[in-house]
């Protein structure tokens, strides 16, 4: 018996907004309809009562992270031309969301991975979906080189956000944003990284903007981590370093598009330092009950620097991306909160004593 079922994806629910056809084979994992939370205690705690803060949790994608809003269309484009083996270069989360829609679709994937600088989570991920994991002697931007040279001359689908689908599908994420506030934020703050989310969101935004969803477009805020930040410094940077690996870039792809962003948006892309995206890290879990992964917190620490500055007036609407799952790196959440775990013996005086009751 056939049953019939309501199909869940980004690319069912936005298919008249994404290339695809009713031939385009789907290859969904359920991604996309991620929940928006309004900040209750930071703005309070930050100083800022009146501010609106909006997170989106994109952490709670199938994977884990944004990336399955790209990769859902990438994979299921690249079913539709024939393809049998997808390639990428990885800081973890693309690696891991590449790994999940090829294993579903039936295709090969082959990661090229920075060693020894992507988060235990995701290379956990990537060996889990059955992907075929090569770790280079080399950064991100040396793996995406290579990556793009042997697409040139092997039959390897590119699956980074140079695939042209990648950024079409991530860009149903700002749809959701205007569809969960009912309006466009003031202010959209996410971490740039290899640059193509900022651009992702910027189209999304824009489009509904032209079809008249909405009367207007927020200003988009980037933020890089400081010792990463290409664009800030207007100069490619030779060896990239931050706490949060995933934006550990020194040559973003869509840097072109994301100053453009910038500009058309009257927004700023701006740079944070590892304190401050480890402040504002700690500050989610603490103040809100959110994990996201370390640099996904650039979106929140760089607001705070902006409404600092004054840059962000202290009454708008904001929405803060967190781009990942703080599960992926359990790394840094220990490394963070040092607290005492050594056991106690398991009776009630005992117990009562630690707990100060
Ligand atoms: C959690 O997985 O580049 O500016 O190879 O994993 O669109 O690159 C990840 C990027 C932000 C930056 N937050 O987004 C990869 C990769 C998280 C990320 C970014 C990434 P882009």
């Amino acid at each position: 018996m056939q049953t019939t079922y309501k199909k869940s994806g980004l690319i069912e629910k936005y298919r008249q907004h994404l290339p695809v056809t009713a031939a385009t084979p789907v290859v969904t994992l359920g991604e996309g309809n991620t929940p928006l939370v309004q900040a209750v205690n930071i703005p309070k705690l930050l100083g800022y009562p009146n501010l609106e803060l909006f997170f989106k949790l994109e952490g709670l994608n199938p994977t884990g992270s944004f990336k399955d809003r790209g990769m859902t269309l990438a994979i299921s484009k690249a079913v539709e031309e024939g393809a049998k083996a997808v390639i990428c270069a990885s800081t973890g989360n693309t690696s891991a969301s590449a790994a999940a829609f090829a294993t579903k679709a039936g295709l090969r994937c082959y990661v090229l991975l920075p060693h020894g600088y992507v988060a235990l989570g995701k290379l956990a991920q990537a060996i889990h979906y059955g992907a075929q994991i090569i770790a280079i002697k080399g950064n991100f931007d040396r793996a995406l080189d290579l990556v793009r040279e042997l697409a040139a001359v092997t039959p390897v689908t590119v699956v980074n956000s140079i695939n042209p689908y990648r950024l079409e599908g991530q860009k149903t994420a700002a749809f959701e944003v205007v569809e969960h506030l009912g309006r466009q934020p003031d202010y959209l703050c996410i971490p740039v990284g290899n640059a193509g989310n900022i651009c992702a969101y910027w189209r999304g935004f824009k489009l509904y903007r032209e079809l008249g969803i909405t009367s207007d477009a927020p200003r988009m805020h980037g933020f890089e981590a400081e010792g990463s930040a290409a664009i800030v410094r207007g100069e490619p940077i030779k060896n990239p370093e931050t706490i949060g690996t995933a934006i550990r870039i020194g040559n973003p792809a869509s840097w072109q598009e994301a100053v453009q962003a910038q500009q058309e948006s009257n927004g700023k892309i701006d740079a944070v330092t590892d304190d401050e995206i480890l402040a504002a890290y700690k500050m989610l879990g603490s103040a809100e009950g959110i994990f996201c992964e370390p640099s996904s917190a650039a979106s929140l620490a760089g607001l705070i620097k902006h409404l600092k500055s004054g840059l962000i007036p202290p009454h708008s609407l904001v929405t803060c991306v967190l781009t990942g799952n703080g599960l992926k790196d359990p790394d840094t959440a220990q490394k963070v909160t040092v607290v005492d775990l050594s056991p106690v013996e398991a009776d009630l005086a005992p117990l009562k004593k630690v707990m100060a009751l």
